[in-house]
């Protein structure tokens, strides 16, 4: 009887939560694995990492750290994922590799010699981000502080423009080499991602779960934020027409 409403419990979790909602809720605690884990899957190819991320994601109770070892665990193969790397000469490209059955994302971003990003958000999502090719630095900010201009009214100098400044802080730096897998969340910070080569390309795999096709974009010197869309340049190793 108590293993049949156990049962029962479970189902009825099983039916009304949001796989969504709960990917969200665990991004408040997790902080990401530097090591595979020791009785995770063999990953051998992008096939086989794609396969078990499907697998880790069939069910609503994904172990988040399992999708940590699989980005870990694979190791970069130029012969298998060069159809999705395709470079813009201005700006780094996003180009999608697998939609996830609509729960996770996974995309290849090429990013050309001194190619960098926005410092942003990742919208509440499992950000994962795996060197395959080259060198990338990852700078993280705090969030604005969330003052106003009235919190600073009694410093104004009267009669004078007041120009409202609240420069996001550096937390830390860091550089990856291949395959490395960095992690973040918005409750980690915001971050920007550069290629600091002049010389040499970098191309990353990135997985986001949720997936999420818009984010904010941050002022490093005033906090300012602003809501951006994100978009493919190729998908499934197709240009996408804009
Ligand atoms: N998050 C950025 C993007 O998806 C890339 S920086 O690494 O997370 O465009
Ligand atoms: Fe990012």
């Amino acid at each position: 009887m108590v293993h049949q409403s156990f049962k029962m419990a479970l189902s009825k979790i099983d039916m009304e939560m949001d796989q969504e909602k709960y990917l969200r809720e665990v991004t408040r605690h997790f902080r990401g694995i530097e090591k595979p884990l020791k009785y995770g899957p063999v990953i051998e190819t992008l096939n086989d990492l794609v396969a078990a991320l499907h697998q880790e994601f069939a069910t609503n109770y994904v172990n988040i750290e399992m999708v940590n070892h699989i980005m870990l665990s694979y190791k970069s193969n130029p012969k298998e994922w060069k159809k999705f790397a395709k470079f813009d000469r201005y700006k780094y490209t996003r180009n999608l590799v697998d939609a996830g059955n609509g729960k996770f994302n996974l995309m290849i971003l090429c990013w050309g010699e001194g190619h960098g990003s926005t410092i942003h958000d990742h919208s509440d999502s499992h950000c994962f981000m795996k060197m395959l090719k080259g060198e990338l630095t990852e700078t993280r900010f705090t969030w604005p502080e969330n003052t106003t201009a009235e919190d600073h009214l009694d410093t104004i100098p009267e009669g004078e423009e007041f120009e409202y400044h609240d420069a996001l802080q550096v937390i830390g730096q860091r550089t990856m080499g291949l395959n490395d897998v960095a992690y973040i969340n918005d409750n980690l910070g915001l971050h920007r991602v550069e290629n600091p080569s002049h010389s040499d390309t970098a191309i990353s795999l990135h997985l986001y779960c949720p997936p999420f096709d818009t984010c904010s974009m941050f002022e490093k010197t005033t906090g300012k934020r602003l809501k951006c869309n994100v978009t493919f340049w190729s998908k499934y190793g197709q240009k996408v027409e804009h």
